[in-house]
């Protein structure tokens, strides 16, 4: 076991800072819940407005860089081939950011609107019904993606232009920190970053587990017990600490093409057996409605909560903000994710890409899923709303799906894809907790420290899950998640710092003038080729750890 390559003061704070927020909420479960459920309403309630403004600007900042001249600059030299095509690019980066939640999520969040609708609208009316496929687009939308895309840009920087061999956020804001970076403080944003995801990924088990558990009960009739839900769980671990430990190429590749042609399947067969016209025309509609309230959406805060005769919704805390949160606390993995896989990109390529088909990809899920529950609801064929609540929402998302034609074969399709789903985002995670608590990596994190993060990611919830508590995790991640917000201004930041200072550099830099023929240029270009295919194959056969 290769031990010489790891951080160990990241990787042991990580570990302790974990142990202290598990261990009180294992032990006193309710003075432990009663804890951070104050902690989170202090955090929305005060700095709601914060989330929303760091969203705005995100957006703002990436489509900036991606016109400006340093949106033209390449990750990689100049002859670097891309690394994955672009499909199995998109592919990855949407598997890896977007998890079971989405089929959650993308099947029910509209049922959540059209009971309590934002902008004090009431509820059942017109409006709220043209508002409740609509807004879950927007929280999986554009700004939700700037938010992924943001930390991207400075990592890729660093590792592909820089060529520094080192994955880590701290790393990632040198520029601006300086030394700094090297002491205590680097190590802080380090532990800060793996402590919000592994709570981020805690909200994404706490609910994937109910609704996979949901689709088995309902095709093998096995009852819904806290065996099941940890069967589960442990099934989800071992599928996807396989994929993170065969690797980007064989593990983790594979499992996101899988995921994406199953999904694609899903949401073909929701739209052509399903009520097609109604789920386009509602998307689209959606779309526009969007559009039109891009700005009244993304700042909306109720500033009035607070004034007599005004009732409040807590809409905003509840939705919005809960979203930014959980999005930030995912940016720096899949900024790191995406850098790590977008190598002969330039950084326009990698910035316009991660959004355009993240949302597009969202939208389809949401539109395509959502509207056909929604139709089942208005046409009176179904009623969704009040069979969750009655039955809970994960039961409501099974009992939609059993509205299809052949709906065993996609209960059980969706199942799998829900699992799947899980550990293409988990995979990836484990593989990047990995990168971060070690000193360097070269082409990947070292094999038995990627399979520590897969168990340790899995370990929290698990636990949590014999206590009762899923929804304290849910909410503590939240908290967590608080600080990156700062770490994410710092990123952008750095980014510009770095890459003006090396445009101006290259702007003074006259390129001397060299006689080379092109013969010789070729074959120089075919040696490196060789030499590089050469090292990729040693690099893979190495099972040095
Ligand atoms: N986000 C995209 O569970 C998941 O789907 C992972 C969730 C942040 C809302 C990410």
């Amino acid at each position: 076991m290769n031990t010489k390559l790891i951080d160990w003061p990241t990787f042991i704070g990580a570990l302790v800072l974990l142990l202290l927020v598990a261990l009180p909420l294992v032990f006193y479960p309710e003075a432990g819940k009663e804890f951070v459920n104050m902690a989170n309403d202090f955090m929305t309630g005060n700095f709601g407005f914060l989330y929303l403004l760091m969203g705005l600007l995100a957006f703002a900042f990436l489509l900036f860089v991606a016109f400006s001249k340093n949106g033209k600059i390449k990750l990689g030299n100049k002859e670097a081939e891309k690394e994955f095509g672009t499909i199995s690019w998109a592919a990855m980066l949407f598997a890896a950011g977007i998890g079971s939640s989405i089929l959650y999520w993308g099947m029910i969040e509209w049922a959540y609107y059209y009971q309590g609708p934002p902008f004090g609208i009431e509820a059942g009316t017109q409006e709220a019904i043209q508002w409740s496929p609509a807004y879950g687009i927007f929280h999986w939308g554009p700004i939700a993606w700037a938010i992924y895309t943001l930390p991207a840009l400075p990592i890729a920087y660093f590792y592909y232009v820089r060529r520094k061999p080192v994955l880590k956020i701290s790393e990632a804001v040198r520029p601006v920190l300086g030394r700094l970076v090297d002491g205590p403080l680097g190590i802080t944003i380090d532990v800060l970053f793996i402590f919000g995801l592994l709570g981020g990924a805690g909200t994404t088990l706490a609910l994937g587990t109910p609704m996979i558990a949901e689709g088995i009960n309902d095709l093998t009739g096995i009852p819904i017990t806290l065996g099941l839900k940890t069967g589960i769980m442990l099934l989800c671990t071992i599928i996807f600490a396989i994929s993170a430990y065969s690797g980007l190429r064989r593990g983790i590749k594979v499992l996101s093409d899988i995921n994406l042609w199953l999904a694609i399947f899903v949401l073909l067969f929701i739209f052509f057996f399903g009520p097609t016209l109604f789920i386009s025309e509602t998307t689209f509609t959606s779309i526009g409605l969007i559009a039109d309230n891009f700005f009244k959406m993304a700042t909306w805060l109720e500033p009035f909560a607070n004034v007599e005769g005004y009732s409040e919704t807590g809409f905003p805390e509840a939705w919005t903000v809960f979203y930014w949160a959980w999005w930030v606390v995912y940016a720096p993995f899949v900024g790191l994710f995406v850098a790590r896989i977008s190598r002969g990109r330039t950084i326009k390529e990698m910035i316009l890409g991660t959004m355009i088909y993240g949302t597009i990809g969202c939208i389809l899920f949401f539109g395509i899923m959502g509207n056909f529950g929604l139709y089942l609801q208005l046409t009176g064929s179904f009623d969704v709303i009040g069979f969750m609540d009655q039955n809970g929402a994960p039961a409501a998302i099974i009992a939609i799906l059993n509205q299809l034609p052949m709906a065993d074969v996609m209960v059980a399709v969706f199942t799998i894809l829900a699992i799947i789903f899980l550990a293409t985002t988990f995979d990836s995670s484990s593989y990047i907790l990995a990168a971060v608590v070690q000193k360097e990596v070269h082409s990947e994190p070292l094999r038995w420290n990627r399979l520590f993060w897969a168990f340790t990611l899995c370990l929290l919830p698990l636990v949590l899950m014999f206590v009762g508590d899923l929804e304290t995790l849910q909410t503590a991640s939240i908290v967590a998640g608080f600080p990156v917000i700062f770490i994410m201004f710092l990123l952008a930041w750095s980014f510009m710092k770095a890459s003006n200072e090396d445009i101006k550099e290259s702007r003074n830099y006259e390129p001397p003038t060299i006689h080379i023929n092109r013969r010789e240029i070729v074959e120089r270009i075919r040696k490196r080729r060789k030499e590089r295919s050469a090292l990729e194959a040693l690099e893979d056969k190495q099972v040095d750890d």
